[in-house]
């Protein structure tokens, strides 16, 4: 990798990988494009980019001579039922666009995809790599194409596209937004603040999940594997944890004993529903050596200690 580029730069993950590229290879070496204005503790280079619009993107590419894109820009599930339509716009073209720019500049891209190519049909338990995918939310629909979108432009013009499944994600620096696994993180959030949380999905919605560290570690992994290793080029099963609320709830109150947790399930109910409860990434670790480090214990005293940090309430 020598200039690297990050779309959806002010997202969850964008916003902790650029800290980590930045570390890596030189704040000089790393660029940063979101539709959204910087928040101020992003530094380095960043410039708002619609990554539908293909020339914006082939300016930043050309001005600063891009080989590699970590391709993050996307809505996700719960804003993309509301949105439909600029959720296949920005999903499905701007993954587009940077397939196109990908194989008319040579670069490398990381494109993530999700537990959403799943659907009600798929199997809920130890989901394989290779199953049913009948998602009935437009993000997965999205995701299911844009997979299939970038093995074909390995297959045809030999870009060299790579791709993980990521579970929920847990974090404490960019708070997620728009995702049906957005409780994962809100509950940390509520119970340090307000030791109450009204949850939108039950206590028995289990879901595959991972922290941040591990979510950055994945992306990186991939990238550096030999192309040899690298043999799916749909995208990988990855996961870390599976828990359900009722269990992360038991782990808080480790820590906070009178942390209460309330259920509202609404709509997002039926979108977990849709998707696995463990899944099965065992050609992940076979292939480029997949590891996770962070399991539910480790997760939730790391968010706690860090958000208490964060929050001031220490
Ligand atoms: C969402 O909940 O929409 C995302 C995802 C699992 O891809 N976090």
């Amino acid at each position: 990798m020598k200039r690297i580029l990050i779309t959806g730069v002010h997202g969850q993950i964008g916003s902790e990988l650029i800290e980590e590229l930045q570390n890596r290879y030189g704040m000089e070496n790393v660029v940063g494009v979101d539709i959204k204005e910087r928040p101020s503790p992003t530094s380095g280079i960043c410039e708002i980019v619609d990554v539908s619009h293909k020339t914006g993107i082939q300016n930043i590419i050309e001005k600063y001579n891009i080989d590699t894109v970590f391709h993050l820009a996307s809505l996700l599930s719960v804003k993309g039922e509301k949105k439909p339509d600029l959720a296949w716009d920005v999903n499905m073209n701007g993954l587009k666009n940077i397939l196109d720019l990908a194989r008319d500049y040579t670069m490398k891209v990381f494109w993530p995809s999700s537990i959403a190519v799943f659907g009600p049909n798929s199997p809920k338990k130890n989901t394989p790599q290779s199953t049913v995918l009948d998602p009935n939310t437009m993000y997965g629909i999205t995701k299911v194409a844009g997979e299939l979108l970038c093995n074909y432009y390995f297959e045809k013009f030999a870009v060299d596209v790579r791709s993980v499944r990521y579970p929920g994600i847990i974090s404490y620096k960019t708070e997620p937004g728009g995702g049906t696994t957005d409780y994962a993180v809100e509950i940390f959030l509520e119970a340090v603040k307000k030791k109450e949380y009204t949850c939108f999905v039950g206590p028995e919605t289990r879901l595959p999940m991972m922290y941040m560290t591990d979510a950055i570690k994945a992306a990186l992994d991939i990238m550096q594997a030999e192309v040899s290793q690298v043999k799916i080029r749909t995208s990988y099963n990855l996961t870390a944890v599976s828990f359900s609320v009722a269990e992360l709830v038991i782990e808080i109150k480790k820590y906070i004993p009178e942390f209460t947790c309330h259920y509202a399930p609404d709509f997002r109910q039926n979108i977990a529903n849709s998707w696995p409860q463990v899944i099965d990434d065992s050609e992940a670790r076979q292939d480029w050596n997949w590891e996770h480090r962070y399991d539910l214990s480790s997760i939730v005293k790391d968010m706690l200690v860090k958000l208490s940090e964060r929050l001031n309430y220490v």
